[in-house]
């Protein structure tokens, strides 16, 4: 129309001189646009943060992390000091969010790390070729803005594009509003590589997880928490394990990120492995030596009984063939050790991987509603009684020491599981304690008694006091309980340790005196004997010296002191306890 109207009223070399500036007038404005769209929805973080924004563009697949030489806050994976105003809103951070967003808003999301990797890990070429593709299954539920995509950017920076099907960002019903309306926007930059799937319902992290892996359509499906970042090199290790063996679970070496000062710090070498307590809590325990010395080297596989539950690949079908997660499991815990049980026992196995290393931020507690359906306050009880009934045949029973609260609790409907179990003909429990974790101590199987220790004549029972049984701690006495205080079990062994889960009773001398304490420390060939004496005594073997406590009196810490039966603070008995 504009031309036309021109060529109309003006000499042909006029015309072109004004073509020309239109055309230079519409580029700029077009220029003009492009810049400030582009940079609305590209690079402005949630004013509402009050984000520094460090990071240059994310160039898709060029690895930054390992060739950049920025000198920003926390690269190369340094800790963050923070200092005045922003070292305030940090610590006020530790206390909403139990980590220092401040700090890590002041690091760019594309932060190089230090490789921490074993030397062979990083000559070892894989044929991505023929390796199965990922889905990165990321769930959240009201992360962050940093931690949540820095994560994002460290598995696109640090996958082999031909490995990285896709990242699915799982949204378990957040309310912040940044989640809702500025992460549509900013994923665009992933080129379609990055997509956001919304629950509008609280799915818990364990149906979350579970709706992930439906819809994801990479061979295989990888799990991470919101605030972790992918080392170098950390895809084609878990894929390459996983293309070897289909029912191989694997989780990456979980390195750690400091929620305080973003510090990222990780060994190359894999030194335990996942365990657990009879309460169905996760721990990590040391290598068994049988495992070291079943791996040729270092960069072997290590078969783990448990895993910690938060990273982990597994081949996406088989991931579901053999039961996902349990569908009845709300919000937290449990999920890791129901996996883990049940893979074990249905012929799969879980696996660390020492080459793929993944940093997670460990926080001190939980910044959203842990919360269950219908106001249920102990989601990780009731979630472990779901397993426990289906999984751990008599064994709950040890479970049930723990939590006897829960025996007549309802955990909802377990049919479905119970069938799934029958319908890939798992082995039992007891096929898992022997095969997978022989060195499990079961307190009440194959023992000389188990029970509580107990001096009649004043009803006392040795106690843990309620002490934190992770570390050494001083065994007293307490008026005794019953069968329903586990803090008052003990086992005597065939091998005269007197012991609880993981640790046993021993007697601490100091030279000068004949009275020694009485501790409960790991079980090591030391003063941890005992023999429960015919007149009544408990007798230390490697020291002489006989439990005893002073005014016979609830709350007194125990001690060892010279032996003498006249006296009634020495009498003991086990009062034997038939777990049910
Ligand atoms: C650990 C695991 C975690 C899970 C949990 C037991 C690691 C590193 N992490 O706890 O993955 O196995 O043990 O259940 O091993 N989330 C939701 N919806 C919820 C609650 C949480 O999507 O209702 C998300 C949350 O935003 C996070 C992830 O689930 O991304 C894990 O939660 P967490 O970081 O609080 O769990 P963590 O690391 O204490
Ligand atoms: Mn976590």
């Amino acid at each position: 129309m504009v031309n036309r109207y021109v060529r109309v009223c003006l000499p042909r070399r006029k015309e072109n001189a004004l073509n020309l500036a239109l055309a230079l007038i519409l580029a700029s404005l077009l220029c003009f646009f492009y810049v400030k769209v582009y940079n609305d929805s590209h690079y402005q973080l949630p004013k509402e943060a009050g984000f520094t924004w460090p990071t240059p563009a994310v160039v898709l697949h060029t690895r930054p992390a390992a060739n950049r030489q920025a000198k920003g806050p926390g690269e190369n994976g340094e800790p963050v000091k923070l200092t005045g105003n922003d070292y305030e809103k940090g610590q006020a951070d530790m206390k909403t969010w139990y980590m220092n967003v401040q700090a890590s808003n002041k690091i760019s999301l594309d932060r190089s790390l230090k490789d921490v990797r074993l030397q062979e890990c990083k000559s070892i070429s894989y044929d991505l070729k023929k390796l199965p593709k990922a889905s990165v299954v990321i769930i959240f539920t009201d992360e962050a803005w940093t931690p949540l995509l820095r994560t994002v950017h460290s598995v696109i920076n640090r996958s082999p594009p031909e490995l990285l099907k896709e990242v699915v960002l799982l949204d378990d019903f957040s309310q912040r509003a940044e989640l809702k309306s500025k992460l549509d926007d900013y994923i665009k930059r992933f080129d379609g590589k990055v997509r956001i799937i919304r629950k509008n319902e609280r799915h818990g992290l364990i149906r979350a997880k579970l709706a992930g892996a439906k819809e994801a359509v990479g061979d295989i499906v990888v799990f991470l928490d919101s605030h972790c970042e992918a080392n170098e090199g950390w895809l084609e290790p878990l894929a390459q394990r996983i293309y070897e063996k289909k029912s191989a679970v694997v989780c990456p070496a979980i390195d750690y990120i400091s929620a305080e000062t973003m510090a990222y710090s990780g060994d190359g070498r894999i030194t335990s492995v996942g365990g657990f307590w009879w309460s169905l809590h996760f721990r990590w325990d040391p290598i068994p030596p049988k495992e070291q010395a079943r791996r040729k080297s270092e960069i072997e596989p290590v078969r783990s009984p448990t895993m910690a539950g938060g990273l982990l690949a597994a081949d996406r079908k088989y991931f579901l063939d053999v039961g996902g997660y349990d569908p009845g499991m709300d919000i937290w815990g449990g999920e890791n050790l129901e996996i883990s049980f049940r893979v074990w026992m249905c012929g799969g196995s879980i696996e660390f991987i020492p080459c793929s290393h993944v940093g997670h931020i460990f926080r001190a507690g939980h910044p959203y509603n842990m919360t269950g359906p219908g106001g249920n306050k102990d989601v990780h009880g009731t979630n472990s009684k779901r397993l426990a009934e289906v999984w751990m045949d008599d064994y709950k029973r040890l479970y049930y020491m723990h939590r006897n609260d829960l025996r007549t609790k309802d955990v909802g409907d377990l049919s479905g599981r119970h069938e799934l179990r029958k319908k890939l003909n798992c082995s039992s429990f007891k096929w898992y304690l022997d095969n997978v974790i022989p060195s499990k101590f079961v307190p009440d199987e194959d023992v000389i008694s188990f029970g509580s220790v107990k001096n009649e004549k004043s009803n006392l029972c040795l106690d843990t006091l309620q002490r934190d049984e992770k570390g050494s701690i001083k065994l007293g006495v307490f008026s005794c309980q019953g069968p329903g205080s586990s803090a008052q079990l003990f086992s005597l062994t065939k091998k005269n340790l007197l012991r609880r889960e993981m640790t046993c009773v021993e007697v601490r001398v100091s030279e000068d005196t004949k009275k020694g304490q009485v501790w409960l420390s790991s079980c090591t060939p030391g003063s941890q004997k005992w023999q429960l004496t015919e007149d009544g005594l408990m007798q230390n073997v490697d020291t002489g010296l006989c439990l005893d406590v002073d005014e016979l009196s609830s709350g007194n810490d125990a001690f060892a002191s010279e032996c003498d039966a006249a006296k009634t603070s020495q009498q003991w008995v086990i009062a034997k306890v038939v777990l049910k």
